[in-house]
């Protein structure tokens, strides 16, 4: 197998992974777990763990960015009941597949992570919810959660230290929405995986009603090597309030598509770059960079763009959780947007009415512009229920549905005029 490391440059999380050694040995002749050893045989004070994550500026990787440290400090130190650390592998935003490689290839790094997250949130219960769709990825995380048990690494009174932390997995079905993390929860206590209104937010109303800490596959992992080089020099491989590297999954028309570690603010040329440029040699036209519910941007304004938070959002779009989708001259627009579309229409949970009625409006249509049976007002008509959409709706895959359709219609509207006006593709190759 191609060596993980060959294709990324300085990377923490994916270095030295060639596929097969994911074991707890492996990860401990990495230097695996040493933070974690550290931080209980020297009694580090959670407060000073905290602190040093919040000087490392880490940022949520699943999607929204927030601070860790912040998050991570909204945790009651005391509370008189139970408390829980949640790890969301719940990975089905498309164009995104970094946390099931977390999990294949570096499964001890999340466990280090979450066991740190416990022990500096006084946390003793932990899971890790595991998308359905990848089952095989599921039982490796099992096997890696027997290998910390038996290592002492896990379990009651971890190294002599008197710290407990029982950590488990659970796998899901497969539903996009579960990835909403309050949905999320819902579906860990078995119930039907459909989002609450937050707030209030899990930081205070989590697992079963109790305080909550979630955070993505990718965070975790982060946290062994934030606390192994020190907060600053971690937020020093990035730019300010774009600390650490970050996994981007680079798919659709490039010579290697695939999972790529870089620093925070590494130009996106870059990445194309190691991604062996585009298939073919053919022109960009669009990117799609931060998995499917981030606004489409114009390939030309992207080459010219670094990836992290405040620069893509610059661009008019987010970073979210790292997919970037690249589509070359061949594209069509108004066919990328149907197939958007329709996964949001097939995935909204219905809860809300402006979800589960607009999502089945802007596929349909999307269908008929794209059928040639659109009309003039259609892309006015779009815009307009978008609008209606965004912000009126319990969770976030209202505005995750309406914000590519915005995007598209703004950055490739001539493309969507024409095929309204000639009931057929602009791009040459689908005429
Ligand atoms: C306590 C407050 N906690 C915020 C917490 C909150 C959450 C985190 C971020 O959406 C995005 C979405 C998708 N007190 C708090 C607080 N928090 N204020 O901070 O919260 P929020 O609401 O900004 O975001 P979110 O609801 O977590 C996530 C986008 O990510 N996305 C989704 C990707 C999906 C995957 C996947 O497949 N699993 O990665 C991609 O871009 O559209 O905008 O923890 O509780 N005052
Ligand atoms: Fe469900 Fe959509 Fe409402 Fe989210 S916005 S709760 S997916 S109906």
């Amino acid at each position: 197998m191609t060596s993980l490391h060959d294709r990324h440059i300085k990377p923490l999380i994916l270095a030295g992974l060639t596929g097969d050694n994911w074991h707890l040995q492996d990860y401990i002749n990495r230097g695996g777990y040493s933070a974690l050893r550290r931080i209980l045989e020297e009694k580090i004070p959670p407060e000073q763990i905290i602190a040093e994550l919040k000087t490392s500026s880490l940022r949520g990787r699943g999607g929204a960015g927030f601070p860790t440290g912040l998050k991570w400090s909204f945790m009651p130190r005391q509370y008189p009941g139970q408390k829980y650390l949640v790890c969301n592998t719940d990975e089905g935003e498309p164009g995104t597949f970094k946390d099931r490689d977390i999990i294949r290839y570096n499964p001890h790094a999340l466990i280090e992570g979450m066991a740190i997250g416990a022990y500096a949130m006084g946390i003793t219960v932990g899971y890790n919810y595991i998308h359905g769709e990848i089952f095989a990825d599921y039982l490796r995380f099992e096997e890696a959660l027997e290998e910390a048990r038996a290592g002492g690494w896990l379990g009651d009174n971890i190294l002599g230290s008197g710290f407990s932390f029982q950590l488990h997995a659970h796998h899901g079905y497969g539903a996009y929405i579960c990835g909403e993390e309050t949905a999320l929860l819902e579906s860990l206590e078995g119930k039907k995986g459909q989002p609450r209104f937050k707030p209030p937010f899990p930081a205070s109303f989590g697992l079963y009603g109790k305080p909550t800490t979630i955070n993505n596959t990718e965070t975790f992992a982060a946290v062994p090597f934030v606390l192994n080089m020190g907060g600053e020099a971690y937020a020093a491989l990035g730019k300010p309030n774009n600390g650490g590297t970050k996994i981007f999954s680079i798919s659709g028309d490039v010579e290697r598509p695939g999972n790529y570690e870089v620093p925070l603010g590494t130009p996106f040329a870059k990445l194309m770059e190691l991604a062996g440029g585009m298939r073919g040699g053919k022109k960009i036209k669009a990117v799609i960079p931060g998995g499917s519910s981030a606004p489409v941007v114009r390939g030309e304004v992207m080459m010219d763009t670094d990836l992290d938070y405040d620069s893509i959002a610059k661009a008019g779009s987010m970073l979210g959780s790292g997919a970037v989708i690249v589509m070359d001259e061949t594209r069509c627009m108004v066919k990328s947007l149907l197939r958007l579309s329709y996964f949001y229409y097939e995935e909204s949970c219905g809860q809300c009415t402006p979800c589960r009625e607009g999502t089945g409006w802007l596929y349909r249509m999307v269908h008929r512009i794209e059928h040639g049976q659109g009309r003039p007002e259609d892309l006015d008509v779009l815009n307009s229920v978008a609008g209606n959409i965004k912000g009126r709706t319990i969770c976030a895959l209202g505005d995750a549905a309406a914000m590519p359709v915005e995007a598209m219609i703004k950055n490739f509207r001539d493309e969507f005029a024409y095929h309204i006006e000639h009931k057929h593709c602009l791009v040459p190759a689908y005429i």
